[in-house]
C-alpha cells in the first residue's frame, strides 16, 4: 500500500516569530491517529526550529530546495549535508517556482535529486506542465519530458525514497484548480509512465501528490481520485486549521 502525504511549503512565508506559531497551533490540532504522512517545509533559516519543535510530534519536515555539490564556494546556497545534520531528511526538488524563477533546467534538478538520493533523502519530485502546454495539447509530452530528464536517470532502488508531486503551473497560487477529472488523468498517465520506465511494482508503490490551489473546500474530491495519493498544498498550509482540514480530507 502506497503512503497517503500531505506536505505543505511554506515557500517565503512566515518569519522566526511566525513559523513557532503556526508549529505550536499544527501541534495543537495534529490528529492524534492518522495514516497519512504529514510533512512542513518552513524556509531555511527556520528549520532547525521545526525540528526541534516537532521532536515528539508526528510531522516531519522538509527543505524547499538544496544545491546540488557537496560543499564550496556557493554564495548563498545550502548543502545536503547542512540539511541532514539539522535533522532534515526530506527535500522538496524541482518546484515549479525555482525552475521558472530561478531558471532550474531538468538536468540540474537531476543532478539535485541524484545528491539527495545519494545521502539517503526523501525528495518530493515536482513537475507539472505551463498552461500554453494544457492549451496545445502537449501536456502530456511535457510531463514526459520532465520525468525522464529531470528524474528517470535515478536507479530502481532509489524508488523508496521518491515521491511524485504533480503541480500543473496554471493552477499554482492562482485559485484555479486542475478538476478531480483533470488530476486523475494526469496521474494515472504519470504511474502508467514510471510503470514503462521501471515496471508495475515501482509505479504502484510510489505516491502521487497533486499540488495546486488545494483548499479545504476542493481537498476531498481531489484527494477521492484513485491515482492521488495527498497533495503538496501552498497557500492553504500558512493556516493551521485549512492545513489539517486538508489533512483530515484524506
Ligand atoms: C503549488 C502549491 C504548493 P498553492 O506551488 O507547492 O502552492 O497551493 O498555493 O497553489
Amino acid at each position: 500500500m502506497r503512503k497517503k502525504i500531505v506536505a505543505g511549503n511554506w515557500k517565503m512565508h512566515k518569519n522566526a516569530e511566525q513559523t513557532e506559531d503556526l508549529l505550536n497551533e499544527l501541534i495543537d490540532k495534529m490528529p492524534l491517529e492518522t495514516e497519512v504522512q504529514v510533512i512542513v517545509a518552513p524556509t531555511f533559516i527556520n528549520l532547525a526550529t521545526a525540528v526541534d519543535h516537532l521532536e515528539f510530534i508526528a510531522i516531519d519536515v522538509a527543505a524547499q530546495n538544496m544545491h546540488q555539490a557537496e560543499s564550496g564556494a556557493f554564495t548563498g546556497e545550502i548543502s545536503a549535508d547542512m540539511l541532514q545534520n539539522v535533522g532534515v531528511n526530506i527535500v522538496i526538488l524541482g518546484h515549479s517556482e525555482r525552475r521558472a524563477i530561478f531558471n532550474e533546467t531538468d538536468a540540474l534538478i537531476a543532478s539535485k535529486v541524484n545528491t539527495a538520493l545519494e545521502h539517503d533523502m526523501t525528495v518530493i519530485f515536482c513537475f507539472g506542465e505551463e498552461l500554453k502546454d494544457r492549451q496545445s495539447k502537449n501536456h502530456f509530452n511535457v510531463v514526459e519530458n520532465q520525468l525522464r530528464d529531470g528524474l528517470f536517470s535515478i536507479q530502481a532502488s532509489d524508488w523508496s525514497n521518491v515521491v511524485l508531486a504533480y503541480e500543473p503551473v496554471w493552477a499554482i497560487g492562482t485559485g484555479e484548480t486542475a478538476s478531480p477529472e483533470q488530476a486523475q488523468e494526469m496521474h494515472e498517465f504519470i504511474r502508467e509512465t514510471v510503470r514503462k520506465a521501471y515496471g508495475s511494482d515501482i509505479a504502484e508503490d510510489v505516491s502521487i501528490l497533486y499540488g495546486g490551489s488545494v483548499k479545504p473546500e476542493n481537498a476531498k474530491e481531489i484527494f477521492s481520485k484513485p491515482d492521488v495519493d495527498g497533495g503538496l498544498i501552498g497557500g492553504a498550509a500558512l493556516k493551521a486549521d485549512d492545513f489539517m482540514a486538508i489533512v483530515n480530507a484524506i
